[in-house]
């Protein structure tokens, strides 16, 4: 048996303390409404708009190496967000959705956890790939949807996987890796790994089902995972206090049983403090986590959105000031970790990097359409065989209709005026 099986088998309750917790509640004959502000949240804040320490403390919190790893990859994410958002404005992909503003919350969580455990995300966290050194060319591949890209193009762009990095796919429904990192955490305790998952997703995506019961089941089955609720202000129009009243999302972890913490989003120190001692502490007592980071979505929701319509120009310039690449950069100034000729040769090479990978993998070829039915069933069901026949009878119909590569699907657009 191994010491998870007998740590569960010994707690297994006496059916006469179950309701031990009782014990723990005073009555009272005042009528008492509790609300929100009877046990209003801080928030973690470590570097402020300087980029000075606010708790010496954390001085030594990171070294310069993971400081600067950390710098360069918010960095890279800015760059590759300027690149796509440029790329699908051209008519070159369908699709994108950038993480600019949040880079700190992402990366500084990511570098707070271990290259070995597991990342699931909702869709705006490409900075975590990015830290753990997945290459434009890579990125690239999945958002052209060619044959390099693992989906094989059955995915729209920005659903990125990847098994060497620990990064599980993302799926198009909100929340659905919610509950799915409470059993992947779930499966690390009963394995006995050293490992935990870091869930991430949005403010809107806390209001679908599978984060109440993703927060409860892994409450209640002891999970080592760490939920990390970007809370950006918006779910595409929505904004936050249209989409619920209660203090944010961190009084909800209280409600379910789970030790949270709200950190400063735009903050990577915070950032990556918390998810460090989050990490150890859900290690220690096969628990989760939930940490609410405060950020803000400087982008629009994806390259399908205005926000001109919903939001003023006023609010996005109050936070644009609070860029959380500024901050850390004028941390890094103040420390004197930062060469400014460095970061300036990093940002040239990154942006040549990029277009060199956007014009290598726009021109490799789309996987074989046979594939587009296996790798889910081990054998192909006849429906689906069916299905496929009637597709290739109509492309073949059709050819000029269905070009091999996105580049030329984006010139043909282009024929059309079609951008
Ligand atoms: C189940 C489900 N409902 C609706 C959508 C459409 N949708 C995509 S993103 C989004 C907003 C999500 O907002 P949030 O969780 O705050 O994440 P953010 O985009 O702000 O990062 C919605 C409603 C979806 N993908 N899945
Ligand atoms: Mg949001």
């Amino acid at each position: 048996m191994s010491d998870v099986t007998q740590s569960t088998a010994k707690k297994t309750p006496d059916p006469v303390s179950r309701r031990d917790h009782m014990a723990q509640i005073t009555a009272t004959q005042a009528v008492n409404l509790i609300d929100k502000q009877s046990a209003p949240m801080p928030m973690l804040q470590l570097l402020n708009s300087d980029g000075n320490i606010l708790n010496k403390q954390y001085i030594d919190a990171w070294d310069k190496d993971t400081a600067l790893k950390l710098f360069y990859a918010m960095h890279f994410t800015r760059i590759l967000d300027e690149r796509m958002i440029g790329a699908q404005r051209q008519g070159r992909i369908s699709f994108y959705l950038a993480c600019t503003g949040e880079e700190a919350a992402i990366v500084g969580a990511t570098a707070g956890v271990e290259m070995r455990d597991m990342i699931m995300t909702q869709y705006r966290e490409q900075g975590a790939l990015a830290y753990r050194g997945y290459t434009a060319t890579q990125f690239m591949n999945q958002m052209f949807s060619n044959v390099l890209d693992p989906n094989k193009g059955r995915q729209m762009p920005i659903h990125y996987g990847d098994k060497a990095l620990n990064f599980m796919t993302v799926s198009s429904p909100l929340g659905t890796q919610i509950p799915q990192a409470a059993g992947y955490a779930y499966g690390q305790k009963m394995s006995g790994e050293d490992a935990i998952t870091l869930c991430f997703f949005g403010e809107g995506a806390a209001s679908e089902g599978d984060f109440h019961a993703g927060l409860n089941m892994a409450a209640v089955l002891e999970c080592p995972c760490i939920f990390l609720c970007r809370n950006n202000g918006y779910a595409i129009s929505t904004p936050a206090d249209e989409q619920f009243k209660g203090d944010g999302i961190a009084s909800r972890g209280i409600g379910y049983g789970v030790h949270t913490i709200r950190v400063d989003g735009n903050d990577a120190l915070a950032m990556y403090v918390a998810a460090k001692e989050a990490r150890a502490y859900a290690l220690k007592h096969n628990c989760p986590v939930l940490i609410e980071a405060m950020t803000y979505r400087l982008a629009a929701h994806s390259t399908s959105d205005d926000p001109s319509g919903y939001r003023s120009r006023d609010e996005e310039a109050v936070w644009r000031e609070k860029d959380p690449i500024m901050r850390m950069h004028r941390y890094l100034q103040q420390v004197g970790w930062l060469h400014e000729k460095a970061l300036d040769g990093f940002i040239t090479q990154t942006r040549s990097d990029l277009l060199a990978a956007l014009k290598f993998s726009e021109k490799q070829a789309t996987a074989p359409l046979s594939e587009i039915v296996t790798d889910v069933y081990a054998e192909v069901e006849p429906h689906l065989q069916d299905q496929l026949d009637a597709l290739q009878m109509h492309v073949n119909k059709y050819p000029e209709a269905y070009p091999n590569t996105s580049q030329q699907t984006a010139a043909d657009k282009q024929g059309e005026g079609v951008q």
